[in-house]
């Protein structure tokens, strides 16, 4: 099974959608494989995030996965990379249809609610990043 990483980002946490998100995933027909609430470090943001480096955003990026707790999570199922990319919504939530968690939830680009892996070569490289191999239960 195909596995990617969710984040529920920490304006989505303060909001109150971590149980909503779960709760599509798992409708949907995906597989919650771990889970677990944190802070991220400044070093494992900009981790995460590197390939954004360079981008005046940056900064600001980082600022904003480290400012509250976030829900980690890696949901499992057929196709889990595109299928949660899709019920997601656009990076910009402008662009995302209701229906899409950033259709529904967000406004802004800089804070979107989720993030999920946009290949499976992320996921892989993602996943590694929050969770140790015997985290991963399903
Ligand atoms: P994440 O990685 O958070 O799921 O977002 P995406 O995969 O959908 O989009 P991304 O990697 O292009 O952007 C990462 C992160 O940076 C923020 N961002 C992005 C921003 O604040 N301003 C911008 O102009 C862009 C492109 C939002 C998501």
């Amino acid at each position: 099974m195909e596995k990617t990483l969710v984040l529920v980002k920490p304006d989505g946490v303060a909001k109150g959608l971590t149980g909503e998100i779960i709760a599509r995933f798992e409708r949907r027909g995906l597989t919650v494989a771990a889970l677990k609430m944190l802070k991220l470090s400044r070093a494992k943001a900009e981790t995460h995030y590197a390939e954004h480096k360079e981008r005046p955003f940056f900064g600001e990026l980082v600022d904003f996965i480290t400012s509250g707790p976030i829900v980690a999570m890696v949901v499992s199922g057929e196709n889990a990379v595109k299928v949660v990319r899709t019920m997601m919504g656009p990076t910009n939530p402008v662009d995302a249809a209701p229906g899409t968690v950033r259709g529904d939830f967000a406004l802004s680009i800089g804070q979107n609610i989720i993030h999920g892996s946009d290949s499976p070569a992320s996921a892989a490289r993602e996943i590694e990043i929050y969770f140790a191999p015997d985290e991963i239960l399903l």
